[in-house]
C-alpha cells in the first residue's frame, strides 16, 4: 500500500479534484434554492467555517463498555499520539483546532514539550478535565464512596488538590477553563445525606474555584446517574446552576447532551441556562437510552438543531455572557475514532448550518399571529434543508477534504499507525 499524509495540504488538494465539480454544481443549486429565502448562501459558509469544537483526547482511542473492549488498530498510545490523531481530523475538516485533555489520563512530565508539539501540529487546548471517579496507581486516598463530596476532609483535599493540579497544568498549556464532573453520589437510599454531599461539593468547589486564574472559566457538569445509581451529587442542572450561582461569575453549567433522563427537554435547559447567563459549553454525543457516548447527530439530529436554533437565537440577540465552549464527549467502540469524531465535527456544522437558515423574521410573524402550524414548519424548514454543500465548500475554505472520510482512508493513516504503534495489552473493561 501506498501511504499518504491525511495532513498534507497537497494531499488533500489531489484528492478533492476528484469531488470538485459535483461540489460546484451542488452548491450553485443550494445557492439558488436560499436566495428564494432571502439568505446569501456564502454568508452561511462562512459562518460555518468559523464553527470550532475540541476534540476529547479521550475519544481518539477506542473506547469500551464495562462488558469489555475491543481496541482498534493502531490505537494512540500516549497524549503526544493522541495529539497527531487529532490533528488528522483537523486538517481534514477544518473545525478542531482545539483538544481537550483529562488528567491522569494524558499526564506527562513535560506540559510545556506537549504545548509545543501541539503548536507544531497546529493545534491548541480547549477546557482541562479532572478525573476524580477513579482511584490511580499509587493514590494515597480512595474515590470508592467520593472525591469532592467525601465524608472525610482529607479525600475532599485531595480530590481539590488534583483539580488544582489540573489548572496549573493548562495553565501552562493555554487552556483557559476547568471541567468538573464528579460521579459523587450513593447506590442506596440512606446511604449518604442529600443536603450535607451538596454542601461539601460547594466547599470544595469554593477552594478549586479560589484557584482559577482570572481569566479562567470553570465548567460544573451535571450527570443524572452512573456510576451511582441512586443519587449523584451534580445529578441535573438544578443542582449544576445553584452551584455556579453560588461559586461565582467564573462558574459556568455544562450540559453533556447524554446527561439527561429519556426525552428531556434539552433545547429548554439550553434556554434557561441563556437567561441566567450561566451556559459554559457542551459536551456534544448522542444516546438511545440511557448511554451518554454514540456519536453526536447519529440518533437525533432533530434534537441537536433544536439546541443549537436556541444557541443561533443567543448570538443573534448577543445575550449577555454568551460564549459557550463546544466540546465532543463520545466513545467510538465500533468505529474508527478519528471518522467518528470527524463525522461528529461535522453534524454540528451541520446542525449550526441548519439553524443559520431558519427564516427568523417570518418565524416570529407566525409565532406572533398564532400560527402554530406555520411556526412548526418554519422552524423545521431548517432542519429539512441538506446543507452538506454548505459544510463541503466551508472545509476546502479551510484547505479541509470535501469527503473527509473518503480522503482520511485513501491515506493509509490506520494501517501505517497499525505498524508504528504495536497495540498495548488492555484487559477487562473501560471507558477509554
Ligand atoms: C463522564 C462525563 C465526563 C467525562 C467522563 C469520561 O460521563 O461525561 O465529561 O469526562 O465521562
Ligand atoms: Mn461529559
Ligand atoms: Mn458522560
Amino acid at each position: 500500500m501506498v501511504y499518504a499524509d491525511p495532513r498534507d495540504a497537497n494531499y488533500i488538494a489531489s484528492a478533492n479534484k476528484a469531488h470538485a465539480a459535483a461540489l460546484a454544481a451542488d452548491y450553485t443549486a443550494l445557492g439558488v434554492q436560499l436566495q428564494r429565502r432571502g439568505i446569501a448562501i456564502d454568508d452561511i459558509t462562512r459562518a460555518v467555517a468559523g464553527f470550532r469544537v475540541a476534540i476529547p483526547s479521550w475519544g481518539v482511542g477506542t473506547g469500551g463498555t464495562r462488558f469489555g473492549r475491543f481496541p482498534g488498530k493502531g490505537e494512540p498510545r500516549n497524549v503526544f499520539e493522541k495529539l497527531e490523531d487529532c490533528a488528522v481530523i483537523h486538517r481534514l475538516t477544518g473545525a478542531t483546532p482545539t483538544v481537550s485533555l483529562h488528567l491522569p489520563w494524558d499526564r506527562t512530565d513535560d506540559f510545556v514539550a506537549l504545548r509545543e508539539h501541539a503548536a507544531g501540529l497546529g493545534l491548541g487546548f480547549d477546557a482541562m478535565n479532572s478525573n476524580t471517579f477513579q482511584d490511580q496507581p499509587g493514590q494515597p486516598l480512595s474515590y470508592k464512596f467520593g472525591s469532592l463530596t467525601h465524608t472525610d476532609p482529607a479525600v475532599r483535599a485531595q480530590a481539590v488538590a488534583h483539580n488544582i493540579d489540573c489548572i496549573k497544568a493548562g495553565a501552562i498549556l493555554g487552556s483557559r477553563a476547568l471541567t468538573v464532573w464528579i460521579g459523587d453520589g450513593a447506590n442506596f437510599p440512606g446511604q449518604s445525606h442529600l443536603g450535607k454531599a451538596f454542601e461539601r461539593y460547594l466547599e470544595s468547589a469554593a477552594t478549586i474555584y479560589k484557584a482559577l486564574p482570572a481569566d479562567w472559566r470553570m465548567f460544573i457538569e451535571h450527570k443524572m446517574y452512573e456510576p451511582a445509581f441512586y443519587a449523584t451529587v451534580i445529578q441535573d442542572w438544578g443542582s449544576s446552576l445553584m452551584a455556579a450561582q453560588t461559586l461565582g461569575p467564573k462558574a459556568f453549567c455544562l450540559v453533556d447532551l447524554g446527561h439527561h433522563a429519556p426525552n428531556v427537554n434539552i433545547e429548554m435547559i439550553v434556554a434557561r441556562l441563556i437567561h441566567a447567563q450561566r451556559l459554559g459549553g457542551f459536551h456534544f454525543n448522542d444516546s438511545k437510552y440511557g448511554d451518554d457516548d454514540l456519536d453526536a447527530g447519529s440518533i437525533e439530529p432533530f434534537r441537536l438543531f433544536l439546541v443549537f436554533n436556541e444557541l443561533v437565537e443567543a448570538e443573534l440577540a448577543k445575550a449577555p455572557n454568551f460564549n459557550p465552549a463546544h466540546m465532543l464527549d463520545q466513545s467510538h467502540n465500533v468505529t474508527d475514532p478519528i471518522e467518528s469524531l470527524m463525522t461528529s465535527a461535522i453534524e454540528l456544522q451541520r446542525a449550526y448550518a441548519q439553524a443559520l437558515i431558519v427564516e427568523r423574521t417570518r418565524l416570529a410573524e407566525f409565532r406572533a399571529a398564532n400560527d402554530v402550524l406555520m411556526s412548526a414548519q418554519t422552524l423545521k424548514r431548517g432542519f429539512t434543508t441538506d446543507v452538506s454543500p454548505i459544510l463541503a465548500q466551508a472545509r476546502v475554505s479551510k484547505g479541509g477534504a470535501i469527503d473527509p472520510v473518503t480522503t482520511y482512508r485513501a491515506s493509509g493513516y490506520r494501517e501505517r499507525c497499525a505498524q508504528s504503534r504495536p497495540s498495548k495489552q488492555s484487559l477487562g473493561g473501560g471507558i477509554v
